[in-house]
């Protein structure tokens, strides 16, 4: 080959390298942006959904009656985020375990099947018949679900449970001091909840909060994200708090082998209403299942 055709195919090779690697950049830049579907998912994702202003606001209970982790009522900031205006309810739940029957209950002909038993107690769905919801109630809030459950149906739909301090800030709706989301005297007609444990009620049936969301007090008490800690409130970060954990994202990345108490709040029945406090703490290993405990879901607008 002579030196000037050596010098040509030299010449032709560089420019068709550089040619080739912006239509690859360009590719690939098509791809990163293209989706119109993210933008369709987080329009769907956040339906149903009430968006809360990042701010602060003051968290636990002076309360005379109040127990003593509910203080001291301190600061805390956490970022906008949303979450459910509803509970979640039978028939959204029976989406997601007939699309993940490990989630589902056991087939008696095959103990292979269904959810794991280190993941409930046993009651795991218990009002149900098989994977079947009580007929006429799948606008009833989902209840005898396990803390591993709730987490796992909010991953499936892209969402989170909400932190004790998400929940708290949500439930009080804006307004500061108060023991209940409507003022500081408990009202039948404004929450449910029937003093023999569980629920009679579909969501939505009583008056929503300030911030339009509905049964954080009452009809079925709610899991959260976070570990129960009593002592939380005299050590907790003012910002996005969470207890047992650093950040949220390490409680959803390690939940399956997560064991200790999780926090439940907005209890639903109780003879005595100073425990419908919306400051009111409660808690529960989280294979437990309950009459009366479901949950909501939320998720940060940074990951929306
Ligand atoms: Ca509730």
């Amino acid at each position: 080959m002579s030196k000037g055709l050596r010098n040509l195919v030299v010449v032709l090779i560089i420019i068709f390298y550089f040619c080739f690697s912006s239509c690859i950049l360009e590719i690939t830049d098509a791809n990163s942006d293209s989706p119109s579907t993210t933008l369709e998912n987080s329009e769907k994702i956040t339906e149903g959904m009430v968006l809360i202003p990042e701010g602060e606001f003051l968290m636990g209970s002076n309360h005379p009656d109040c127990s003593l982790d509910e203080q001291p009522i301190h600061s805390v900031y956490v970022d906008d985020f949303y979450i459910d205006k509803y509970e979640v309810t039978n028939s959204q739940f029976k989406k997601f375990i007939d699309a993940n029957p490990e989630w589902g209950k056991k087939k008696w002909w095959n103990p292979k099947s269904g959810i794991a038993d280190k993941y409930h107690d046993g009651e795991y769905l218990k009002n149900w018949n098989g994977n079947n919801y009580p007929e006429g109630k799948g606008k009833f809030p989902v209840v005898y679900v396990s803390w591993y459950a709730a987490v796992a149906y909010a991953n499936w739909v892209g969402k989170r449970l909400p932190t004790e301090a998400e929940w708290e800030k949500a439930a009080r709706g804006g307004l500061e001091g108060l023991d209940f989301p409507w003022g500081n005297t408990i009202n039948p007609s404004r929450a449910s909840y029937p003093p023999h444990g569980g629920t009679d009620t579909p969501i939505g049936l009583y008056p929503a909060n300030a911030y339009g969301l509905y049964d954080m007090i009452g009809n079925v008490m709610e899991w959260c994200l976070d570990a129960y800690d009593p002592e939380f409130y005299r050590k907790s970060p003012y910002r996005n708090p969470i207890a047992g954990a650093e950040e949220i994202s390490q409680v959803i990345k390690n939940f399956l082998y997560i064991k200790n108490h999780r926090v439940t709040r907005g209890v639903a029945c109780c003879p005595d209403p100073i425990h419908l406090r919306i400051a009111f703490r409660d808690y529960h290993f989280p294979v437990c299942t309950h009459a009366d405990t479901g949950f909501r879901c939320a998720i940060s607008v940074s990951t929306e």
